[in-house]
């Protein structure tokens, strides 16, 4: 496979770009093949700088849900362009999105837009400490919610890919009041509200867990959180920056019936376009500034270009009843194929998969939390990637991380997938 050109502009990159991109895990830091560079992409095709295509597994890490450059966002955008930019200034599409949102998150009755998951979720734990009066939060090992301070100790996608769970430049101060508690583990989660009473403003979880591979809650595992929650008077936040829309129409609250205090969206509610949000009951919601005293803002919130991405994006997305039952079906189809594959080739592989996403370890059991996923065989997954990659299937460089399927994934898609994991296993 040629990828000269990847390889050159990689080069060049890293002459002005930290490690030559602009978020770690695009580095393809553990694999053993170059990052190819990105010329464009159209439905469930990304086309590389060297003439490579590729069936497109990550869909820009979720927000792809309707595929690339899905032509209603296109026009979107490009309407939305010619009026400006930026106003930095209220506009009606910032109600219409928001009004959307609250119309199909179970659980928001109000909502801020903001321009990553990391400010959401930032956010959402200010509010969360500012109503409760309270400093630390529970977070669980291997989950990830961006690169707020906070939030590196013991983080899971590209920290845990790299093996570096927390970051240098973290202050000690601020890790302290991170707790940590293996996912689906709620005797620990217990433990650390009786080892700090009346101390824990929140718990922050992934209600499915996609930055350690993919992560089915447990039977009773979210209810748990709830009861705790409640019971002892901190706020859950669910963080469905990842699942949002792609476990399904109503999000991973909707799917396994739990109403969180708060929630943070991002990836595919921008379609493509910075976005990212926070919000849920109205009581907490109205004491975020100005209507309250908790301050979050930015320059660029409400984007009206992103905005409008975000609009077409679940606009497309509702206007078609069944195409949440249709790509969960197409994403089963990889799921179930890629384990045949392994099977008939006496390998060991456990697939974890719900909605639009799921993942492939190298393991022969299944996978609950952190530990369990950290110790699958790493090495054969990077060679299962470069080979997969090699046969123009794009899968997330890391192990843990998820794979991502879209409306514009078919037959074909599959069929060229499954034919390449085949070929794979045969050499693995
Ligand atoms: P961003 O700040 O990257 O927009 O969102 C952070 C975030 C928050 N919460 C969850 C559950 C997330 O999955 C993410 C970001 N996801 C990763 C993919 N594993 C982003 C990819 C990247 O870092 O480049």
């Amino acid at each position: 496979m040629d990828q000269n050109r990847s390889k050159e502009l990689l080069a060049r990159a890293a002459k002005v770009i930290p490690g030559g991109v602009n978020s770690p895990v695009r580095a393809f830091g553990a694999a053993h093949v170059a990052p190819p560079f990105i010329a464009s992409a159209v439905g469930p095709y990304m086309d590389d700088v060297d003439g490579n295509r590729y069936v497109d597994y990550i869909g820009s890490w979720g927000p792809m849900l309707l595929g690339q450059a899905y032509p209603p966002v296109i026009e979107a955008v490009r309407e939305a362009a010619t009026r400006g930019t930026s106003f930095g200034a209220p506009t009606l599409v910032e109600i219409e999105l928001a009004e959307q949102l609250v119309a199909r998150v179970p659980s928001l009755e109000m909502v801020r837009m903001v321009n990553s998951g990391t400010e959401a979720t930032m956010s959402a734990v200010r509010v969360a400490r500012g109503v409760t009066g309270r400093d630390k939060f529970i977070k669980f090992v291997g989950c990830y919610h961006g690169h707020g301070d906070a939030f590196l100790i013991e983080a899971g996608s590209g920290l845990a890919t790299f093996g570096e769970p927390s970051s240098p430049g973290v202050p000690a101060a601020t890790a302290q009041d991170t707790l940590t508690a293996p996912y689906n583990d709620l005797d620990a989660v217990r433990e650390l509200f009786k080892l700090n009473p009346g101390q824990i403003a929140a718990i922050i979880v992934e209600p499915v867990a996609g930055n350690m591979g993919c992560i089915l809650p447990r039977e009773g595992y979210l209810e748990g959180l709830r009861e705790i929650c409640t019971a002892e008077g901190a706020l859950l936040i669910f963080d469905e920056v990842m699942t949002g829309f792609r476990v399904g129409p109503q999000c991973a609250q909707g799917r396994f019936g739990i109403t969180p205090d708060l929630t943070t969206l991002g990836k595919v509610i921008g379609g493509g376009l910075p976005v990212g949000a926070y919000g849920g009951r109205k009581d907490l919601m109205e004491q975020v500034s100005p209507a309250g005293p908790i301050y979050q803002a930015g320059t660029l919130s409400g984007n009206p270009l992103a905005m409008a991405a975000g609009l077409a994006m679940l606009e497309g997305l509702f206007a078609d009843p069944v195409v949440f039952e249709r790509i969960e079906r197409t994403a089963l189809q990889i799921g179930e194929g890629l384990a045949a594959a392994a099977a008939r080739h006496g390998i060991d592989v456990t697939v974890q998969q719900i909605g639009s996403m799921g993942c492939m370890y190298f393991i022969d059991r299944a996978v609950s939390n952190f530990e369990d996923a950290a110790a699958a065989d790493a090495d054969r997954f990077y060679r299962f990637h470069a080979s997969m990659l090699e046969r123009g299937i794009y899968l997330a460089p890391s192990p843990f991380e998820a794979f991502f399927v879209g409306a514009a994934h078919g037959p074909a898609e599959v069929e060229k997938t499954l034919a390449a994991a085949d070929a794979t296993f045969a050499g693995l």
